[in-house]
């Protein structure tokens, strides 16, 4: 038994500029554990509520004060003494202090920050890095990163309407070969938009963010790169997008602005196949929006076989919307973010239920981040074989590909890099 002898919190900034919560858990063993929350900007309405202060007279109404304060004097009370080492104790007693569906009382961003930050006091309290505390000894699969490298839709202010162009070195043989690779691959393709007069100035995950014309004249910009950088496009890297088309939806049509076209949901499916069809995209995020659960049944049943189809925006690492999915044949991956659900423990059975329904997981940071690292290490203790934490740049994204080249210096001759 690790007593929790002390919680603290208090508000720090995210990697936008923006108030975000941070725990500090002090155990008997006099180890103390910090964790900070990220934030999505591309949200989808059924994610746990993150609350926010609303007062506008500072942070724009962004300030996080009522959900340290929460942290403070309504769970911190309650937590001491409690045994740091039971996560889904601890996680259980947040959920019952919330009494809500969707953390709306609490808010997501006091609760995932305990959450965290008791887990990583109870792995240096055991002595055990956190992915082996979280995954046992079976932990040992580095994730193939998804590294995004154009940055689109909510995340840029260029005309590019899908969210996300990412690239996966699944051809390499480690980690570190793979991140390597995407770095690579990142500078040939600054050199090449410096060549041709485009801004390299990035967006908010780290990728490149220029004013392009079209989707197809950013990937042949960055199936360019690919090549200049030494690369074969499909065996040894691909593409995968995150359309994030949540945010291209009303009134039942697909906006593409800067492509200049509206397209029914029917018609967004033929158009993501000829992208397919053209390029070596190998996985598609959020192609429909969250609530067009037929055109996502479509999409799986058309491209399912040969392109991972991952609901984000659809599923929000809610284990219920998970199993409907899977009774609905739609989709055939889940991106999991911690800070849509709330908990650590919620996140864990989120993971195993969508490994149990035959579903692929990708563990996924936010827009707006921190410098916690906390899913690097989820990805590595729920043998997720994949993840995506923005461009091999900007320390808030670096951290996370920095900590698993960490992990996989610590395995040594255990590690296996996951397959796609
Ligand atoms: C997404 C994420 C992360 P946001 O849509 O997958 O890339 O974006 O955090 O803005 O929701
Ligand atoms: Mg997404």
């Amino acid at each position: 038994m690790t007593a929790i002898v002390n919680l603290n919190a208090r508000e720090i900034l995210d990697s936008r500029g923006n108030p975000t919560v941070e725990v500090a858990v002090t155990t008997q063993s006099h180890f103390t554990a910090t964790a900070s929350v990220p934030s999505g900007a591309s949200t989808g309405s059924f994610e746990a509520c993150e609350l926010r202060d609303n007062d506008k007279s500072r942070f724009c109404g962004k300030g996080v004060l009522k959900a340290v304060q929460n942290i403070k004097t309504k769970i911190a009370p309650q937590l001491l003494g409690m045994d740091v080492c039971e996560q889904e104790a601890i996680d259980a007693l947040l959920l019952s202090l919330d009494g809500t569906e969707n953390k709306s009382n609490l808010g997501a961003n006091a609760t995932l920050a305990v959450s965290i930050a008791c887990a990583r006091a109870a792995a240096q309290a055991t002595g055990l890095s956190l992915y082996r505390y979280l995954g046992g000894s079976s932990a040992k699969v580095l994730p193939v990163p998804f590294l995004n490298i154009m940055n689109g839709g909510q995340h840029a202010d260029n005309g590019l309407d899908i969210q996300e162009f990412m690239i996966v070195p699944h051809g390499a043989k480690s980690f570190k070969e793979a991140l390597q690779m995407g770095v690579e691959v990142y500078h040939a393709l600054k050199k090449q938009l410096t060549t041709s007069r485009y801004r390299t100035a990035v967006g908010d995950e780290g990728g490149f963010a220029p004013d392009l014309s079209n989707h197809k004249e950013c990937l042949d910009l960055i199936l360019a790169a690919v090549e200049v950088a030494g690369y074969k496009p499909r065996t040894e890297i691909s593409l995968a997008l995150d359309v994030a088309a949540t945010e291209l939806y009303s009134e039942s049509k697909y906006h593409l602005k800067g492509e200049k076209r509206t397209l029914s949901s029917d018609e967004m499916v033929s158009y993501l196949g000829e992208l397919v069809n053209q390029y070596p995209i190998i996985s598609i995020e959020d192609g429909l929006s969250e609530n067009d659960w037929q055109g996502f049944k479509k999409l799986t049943k058309e491209l399912g076989e040969k392109v991972q189809i991952i609901g984000d925006d659809l599923f929000v690492t809610n284990t219920k919307r998970l199993i409907q999915g899977v009774q609905k044949k739609v989709a055939n991956s889940i991106l999991i973010k911690p800070n849509q659900i709330g908990t650590v423990s919620e996140t864990i059975k989120c993971i195993l239920q969508a490994h149990r329904s035959g579903y692929k997981t990708m563990i996924s940071h936010r827009s707006g981040e921190t410098e916690d690292t906390f899913i690097a290490d989820l990805a590595v203790a729920f043998s997720s074989g994949q993840i995506k934490t923005g461009a091999p740049a900007r320390t808030d994204r670096a951290a996370k590909y920095n900590q698993l080249l960490r992990i996989e210096e610590e395995l040594g001759k255990l590690a296996c890099f996951g397959s796609f």
